[in-house]
């Protein structure tokens, strides 16, 4: 977080983790096409060999104040594989709310729970614990089949009650009402 008193705006960084092509960069491109374009910044793509890691800020303007600023959010994909270490640490710097998007297939269940350790343990390293942390899941790709239901992947991934979506991003299904529910509990964290 930090705070710009020039233009009054409070700067909140939403980071979307979670296992390589779970659909964090389809989230982050729906959410981008979304807004009015008066209120965004760029898309900033960064290429690495596999996969794109991408980010654009905003102004929310309808949800009003933050503590007498404007609330600017920066949204951040982080690169899922498991070689990029390096760049998700650097990418998490500084991260007021994450956003875990799981990949809701049975045969993702290991990549899900090694990508949420791996969050856990970065976390930790800046301070954090995703005990208390503002930090929701969205189970994605509810649209295909062999999916695990959304019971179990409660009982597997969420042990501490976050907040959880479920969307089928790749059809814009769930995306903004994810992004709300995560603003939401940034906000309700905010401590300036
Ligand atoms: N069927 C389906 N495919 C999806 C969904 N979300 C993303 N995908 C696809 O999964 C692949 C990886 O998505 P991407 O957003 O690049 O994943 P990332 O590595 O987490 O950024 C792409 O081919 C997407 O089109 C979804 O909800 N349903
Ligand atoms: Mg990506």
């Amino acid at each position: 977080m930090f705070i710009n008193y020039g233009l009054q705006e409070i700067n909140l960084k939403i980071v979307f983790y979670g296992p390589g092509l779970g659909g964090k960069t389809t989230n982050l491109e729906h959410i981008y096409k979304q807004l009015d374009p008066t209120v965004r910044g760029d898309l900033i793509t960064l290429k690495t060999k596999e996969e794109r890691t991408l980010y654009f800020d905003f102004l929310q303007l309808e949800l009003g104040r933050v503590k007498g600023l404007k609330p600017r959010f920066n949204l951040y994909t982080v690169p899922g594989q498991v070689y990029y270490d390096y760049s998700r640490k650097i990418i998490l710097k500084g991260v007021d709310g994450v956003v875990f998007v799981a990949d809701s297939q049975k045969s993702r269940m290991g990549d899900n729970l090694d990508s949420l350790l791996d969050l856990e343990k970065n976390l930790i390293e800046l301070g954090h614990s995703l005990e208390d942390f503002p930090w929701i899941i969205q189970y994605n790709k509810r649209d295909l089949p062999n999916l695990e239901s959304i019971e179990m992947l409660q009982s597997k991934l969420n042990f501490f009650g976050a907040p959880y979506t479920e969307a089928a991003a790749v059809n814009g299904i769930g995306v903004i009402e994810t992004l709300k529910k995560s603003i939401t509990e940034v906000i309700s964290k905010v401590n300036v």
